[in-house]
């Protein structure tokens, strides 16, 4: 059974001017289908096929590169899709916003902590916002492909919110500039997708 590559809820040009149409069909038709054919083949015929992508990421460091790398790629991008939107709206559900204020103080915080970390992670990868075990709301960013879910990560927990640095993800439209294409993201934000993951 070979895993699929998702639809996006909404049309390539739907996030313009924030996230452009070219950027989003090329991230999403050709690398996330690039890194979903690498993983297929990867577990083509191994145990791995049967298990969930969460369960493979709890140990990954089991597995090898070509695992972690297409497995985590496949993964954080169909995650991320969710978390955008062309309808964002930051009137946040209640229990997300009393959480937010609780580990963050405001929402601005988050959004500058979270940019932060976006900004800084060096070379290629994710900035997370995560849920841990204990209720707890923490920012991190991991490099490559790599997530929270994967026993190698120092921060483990459930994401909540993901956005993607690598230059794929918004070279065309702002070139170097990966804080503009940060604060651009803030703008198409899918908060109700948080409040539901944070929720569940
Ligand atoms: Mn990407």
């Amino acid at each position: 059974m070979a895993f699929k590559l998702p639809e996006l809820g909404f049309d390539y040009d739907a996030l313009e001017p924030h996230i452009d149409a070219r950027t989003m069909e090329i991230h999403h038709s050709k690398h996330h289908a690039g890194y979903l054919k690498k993983f297929n083949a990867a577990i083509e015929g191994t145990e791995l096929e049967k298990m969930k992508p969460t369960h493979i990421f709890a140990e990954i460091s089991k597995y090898g590169d070509a695992v972690r790398n297409n497995g985590g790629g496949f993964f954080n991008h169909a995650l991320f899709w969710n978390f955008l939107t062309p309808n964002s709206n930051e009137n946040l559900e209640r229990n997300l916003a009393d959480a937010i204020n609780k580990y963050f103080g405001t929402l601005e915080n988050l959004k500058e902590e979270f940019s932060k970390a976006a900004a800084s992670q060096f070379g290629s990868g994710w900035a997370w916002l995560v849920k841990k075990d204990n209720g707890e709301l923490l920012v991190t960013s991991t490099p490559n492909q790599d997530n929270p879910l994967m026993d190698i990560s120092p921060v483990n927990g459930t994401p909540i919110l993901c956005l993607d640095v690598w230059e794929h993800a918004y070279y065309l439209k702002y070139q170097n500039k990966r804080p503009d294409y940060i604060q651009a993201f803030w703008n198409v934000v899918n908060w109700n997708k948080v409040a539901e993951l944070y929720n569940k």
